[in-house]
């Protein structure tokens, strides 16, 4: 509807406001009114402009915050740009807008243009970004902000804990179904984190229904119990109301008494996004009711009704928003698109390479042979001594929760005592103990590490590592990336992995590094002796990438991957394999635990035919992988075997397999060879699991078939 049909009567009646009634507009001045009146009128505009940009073809996607204008111009009005932080979901259009992204921002972002602030070019619209405003890049999973907003918020309070700043994440109705969202109200309750949670509740879902969504269909309520947690709800249709509302829980936030959760109401008339068409699922009569609460409809009555404004500065003022739209319009149709060979730009980190000779620090061994747990733990305390923004976190990492305790007991440290001692060490702000919440710990890190921390999290068991996967799938490895270099997450996950246990069975022995290894800009790391896991844990916490550095538990305390110290700076690059064992005869590529079984293979093998001599390469690092060690080796002896403890079939030598088909065919005497898992689970007896796992029988039996050929 055009404005000016909307209020055709709509002159000046009543003298102008004075300063003295902004108390009547919650502490607003009429200025501030005015301003709010042009953010939501030009993300209405802009929305409409998208709307149309769609229908021709020259955008891609279209997805509005039309009906949010008023909680969201509020949220953003209310709070500081530059100092407070802000995780904004896609109907946040208003909020952006009043805190200074601006119009042709926001169509360069439509149109996907290389200067596109949010993620050049790289992410749909309305997936709001901009550094400079302490906007933190947002996904497309509905929920994945909330965990990450706990870590923002934890990392003001490390890195100034005298700030005022606030962290703001907003969501719909329909995402406070995730667990996420109840994983971040209890850590953000236990902690009393500053976190203003808004939730701008439009009844819907895409076309699910509040009723068929949230349990008695009323979120605030739900959430009544978390202890500390401020609760305001308002008609997020009101920006006046609304303005008061994330005010006062922003104030509650600030005095550091907890969070606060402001549950707004509001309306959704442009469907879910363009791809929608909300009259399959709402009759006449509920999208009327909705049209009649409409803020960009609403809002400029009010104002002039008020006397705020007069019907001729409104019409200026609409006047002058339609002109620097159409300005914007035009210069983003003419902006250039992403450079074409830019798509692996940004992908890791182009200020540090963990992969250079800057990484490679010879060893200065002192003391006694120590086991790779052991190795863990004192690399994991030099660092934090030459660090103090590593925090360590998880489950159990910490001594002994209860500081009242500490100094009267040994501690915990972790269930394989990874962590042990070092939370007597650094102290409880910097080694903590986390609610059993795998995505939480995983968010956690992210939101610290886009702050500048370097958390490392460590998830118990891989085989638990699942509720955390969205976090580190979607998030964790994607944020440098999809946000075109305006943030990264260089958070280290350490993850306890595989089988060999006698007994761990299912859910304690799981491999599954593929999983991860296929996720572009994660750094996989899987040492298998004490030495590399010092090098290497060393440069996953001085490097600027994610990085899931995996620690197998039967390699922990095994007596023949023990080393002397390495020192305090030692260093070893990611995507160098060591060479384990020299050969002429045949390759085997390995990593982890099938290492050493690759060793006593090639032994029994050597000692049978003294003719075969088998060389051994420890990759080390998954991703990045060593190609030219493997290429190299390959091309000597001509025959090769990928050995690995997770399921053979998609398993890591799979990749390895083909590329050496692909690129030295010509190289090859024999067909590839490949050992892994039977494609099952681990078994409980152990009989069970050595017929599953990968034997140095089996590793002997597929070397001499591919030694034969
Ligand atoms: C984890 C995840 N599941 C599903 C989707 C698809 N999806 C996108 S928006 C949406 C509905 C969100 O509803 P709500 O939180 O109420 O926000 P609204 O769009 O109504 O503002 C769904 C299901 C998604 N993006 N992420
Ligand atoms: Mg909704």
């Amino acid at each position: 509807m055009d404005w000016e049909d909307a209020f055709p009567m709509a002159t000046r009646t009543k003298a102008p406001v004075t300063a003295d009634l902004a108390v009547r507009y919650g502490g607003l001045e009429p200025e501030a009114l005015i301003r709010a009146f042009r953010v939501m009128h030009t993300s209405r505009r802009l929305d409409d402009r998208e709307i149309l940009l769609k229908r021709q073809n020259r955008i891609f996607f279209q997805i509005s915050g039309a009906g949010h204008e008023a909680i969201s111009a509020a949220a953003g009005t209310a709070l500081r740009a530059g100092r407070d932080w802000f995780y904004p979901y896609y109907r946040d259009r208003a909020m952006c807008l009043a805190l200074g992204v601006t119009p042709a921002e926001m169509l360069l972002t439509a149109v996907g243009a290389g200067a596109d602030v949010a993620s050049g070019g790289r992410q749909m619209p309305s997936h709001w970004g901009a550094p400079r405003l302490n906007i933190v890049s947002q996904s497309s999973p509905t929920g994945t902000q909330f965990l990450q907003a706990i870590g923002c918020a934890e990392a003001t309070r490390h890195l100034d804990p005298s700030s005022d700043a606030v962290t703001l994440v907003t969501s719909g109705d329909g995402a406070t179904s995730e667990g996420e969202f109840w994983e971040a109200l209890n850590a953000a309750c236990l902690d009393r984190l500053p976190v203003v949670f808004v939730i701008e509740n439009n009844g819907f879902a895409i076309s699910v229904p509040l009723e068929k969504q949230t349990a008695g269909g009323n979120i605030a309520k739900l959430v009544s119990g978390f202890p500390g947690l401020a609760i305001e709800e308002v008609d997020g249709c009101d920006f006046v109301a609304s303005y008061q509302a994330v005010r006062q829980a922003a104030e509650y936030v600030r005095s550091g008494q907890g969070p606060a959760l402001v549950h707004a109401t509001c309306i959704r008339p442009y469907s879910h996004s363009l791809s929608d068409e909300e009259k399959l699922y709402k009759t006449d009569e509920e999208r009327a009711a909705e049209a009649a609460r409409d803020p960009i409809v609403k809002f400029p009555e009010w104002l002039v009704q008020e006397g705020v404004l007069d019907r001729y500065a409104l019409q200026v003022l609409v006047h002058d928003i339609d002109l620097e739209i159409q300005a914007a319009t035009e210069a983003a149709l003419n902006a250039a698109p992403p450079p074409a060979g830019s798509a692996l730009l940004h992908l890791y980190s182009d200020r540090v390479d963990p992969c250079s000779d800057a990484f490679a620090t010879p060893p200065q061994f002192a003391g006694d042979p120590r086991t790779m747990v052991d190795e863990i733990n004192l690399t994991l305390a030099e660092e934090m001594r030459r660090n103090p923004q590593i925090v360590i976190f998880g489950e159990d990492v910490a001594d002994c929760s209860r500081e009242d305790h500490l100094r009267k007991l040994k501690g915990k440290g972790g269930v394989f005592k990874a962590t042990h001692g070092l939370q007597k060490k650094f102290g409880s702000e910097r080694v903590f103990n986390t609610p059993l919440a795998e995505a939480a710990i995983a968010g956690r890190a992210i939101g610290m590490a886009t702050r500048g921390m370097k958390p490392v999290a460590e998830i118990q068991f891989f085989d638990y590592i699942w509720p955390a996967m969205m976090q580190i799938r979607d998030e964790l490895a994607s944020m440098r990336w999809r946000s075109n270099g305006g943030f990264a997450c260089p958070a280290v996950l350490r993850v306890a992995i595989g089988g060999y246990l006698s007994g761990g069975a299912v859910y304690h022995s799981q491999c599954g590094e593929v999983e991860f290894t296929h996720i572009p800009g994660l750094r996989v790391v899987f040492p298998s002796n004490a030495l590399d896991a010092c090098g290497l844990l060393r440069t996953a916490l001085r490097a600027d990438d994610p990085v899931l550095f995996l620690e197998h538990k039967r390699l922990y305390r095994e007596p023949y991957n023990r080393s002397a110290h390495p020192g305090p700076d030692f260093l070893i690059p990611f995507g160098r394999a060591s060479v384990v064992k020299g050969g002429r005869s045949l390759t085997i590529v390995t990593f982890g635990a099938l290492v050493q079984k690759s060793l006593l293979a090639a032994i029994d093998i050597e000692k049978r035919d003294s003719s075969v001599s088998i060389e051994i390469l420890d990759l080390r690092t998954l991703a990045p992988y060593d190609w030219e060690a493997i290429r190299r080796s390959v091309e000597k002896t001509s025959r090769v075997l990928i050995a690995h403890e997770d399921c053979l079939s998609w398993g890591y030598g799979a990749e390895i397999a083909a590329r050496i088909a692909s690129e030295l065919f010509d190289r090859l005497d024999a067909p590839v060879g490949r050992v892994g898992a039977l494609d099952t689970w681990v078994g409980y007896h152990p009989q069970l699991e050595a017929e599953i796992l990968p034997q140095v029988d089996t590793i002997v039996r597929e070397a001499e078939k591919v030694l034969r050929y």
